[in-house]
């Protein structure tokens, strides 16, 4: 999963794909370095992030849908949304997925829509909100408190119609957690797996990968890199991330060295023919 973020003020990208022909051009590469989802975001969750009108996140992820469902990438489009109007509009413009931080607290409607539209959903864990969440976040057993969670928001999910195989599930990486709460996750994914839908890792340049390599957020993709093929070996599927085409390899490397028997198929070469 790509992402783009069609913000002033994201954490590591903000500012960048502001114009919505600068985040087309953008998802078009990401498309190529192998993204099979782009996600498109019109509002910061950074910790202490201002909140954004509808009309105004509207405003600035519609003609970014709608420019890249008119490429055919053939791959999905996403909306990073917690709001319903955005959600319908994003809709309207090809996506095909929403990507909701808040798991349906936020607006409680977005279920019935993504019920009614046949989309497919991630579900995020975040204690609090974005503004005071890493305000001393604190749990007994971290992994038990978002799987509890996750399981509780998916079965509210369900009674509002949305179908149990269109859902994916998110621990919300740095949503409320300190560094050894990230780490746990990470650590434990395996028991976020264990609920039997596809989970979604959203650890790119993210503050905890810095404070662990002492890397700038552009330089935080080699970290990135490790939680994602780690998290992929305990049975995450999903990774939500800026580096396309670095994770794309990584995961292509681990995916094979996972898979018993590969080659697995007679058109996949071992040699090269030239
Ligand atoms: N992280 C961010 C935003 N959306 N969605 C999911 N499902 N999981 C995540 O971990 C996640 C997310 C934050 O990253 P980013 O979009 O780069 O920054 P910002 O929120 O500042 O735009």
């Amino acid at each position: 999963m790509g992402v783009i973020n069609v913000t002033p003020d994201s954490f590591s990208d903000g500012g960048t794909f502001e114009d919505a022909m600068a985040a087309v051009t953008h998802g078009r590469r990401l498309a190529a370095e192998g993204a099979h989802i782009l996600d498109v975001g019109g509002e910061s969750t950074r910790p202490g992030a201002d909140p954004v009108p509808a009309g105004e996140e509207l405003e600035r992820v519609v003609p970014v849908l709608e420019g890249l469902a008119a490429l055919g990438l053939g791959v999905r489009l996403s909306i990073d949304t917690t709001k319903l109007a955005v959600a319908a509009a994003a809709l309207d413009a090809g996506a095909s997925y929403v990507n909701d931080v808040s798991a349906f607290r936020n607006d409680s409607a977005l279920a019935g829509l993504v019920a009614d539209r046949g989309a497919d959903c991630c579900l995020m864990h975040m204690l609090g909100e974005p503004r005071t969440m890493q305000a001393d976040p604190r749990y007994g057993d971290v992994v038990s408190e978002v799987k509890a969670f996750l399981e509780a928001r998916m079965t509210a999910a369900v009674a509002a119609g949305v179908a149990e195989e269109r859902i994916q599930l998110d621990p919300g990486i740095g949503f409320g957690k300190t560094i050894a709460h990230n780490l746990e996750l990470l650590r434990r994914i395996d028991e976020i797996v264990a609920l039997g839908r596809p989970v979604v890792i959203g650890t790119s340049r993210k503050t905890f990968i810095g404070r662990l390599t002492g890397r700038d957020v552009t330089e935080r993709v080699h970290g990135t890199l490790a939680t994602n093929v780690l998290a992929y070996e305990r049975g995450a599927r999903v990774f939500r991330v800026h580096d396309v085409a670095a994770c794309a390899d990584a995961l292509a490397v681990a995916a094979a060295t996972l898979a018993p028997g590969w080659p697995q198929s007679p058109t996949t070469s071992t040699t090269t023919t030239t």
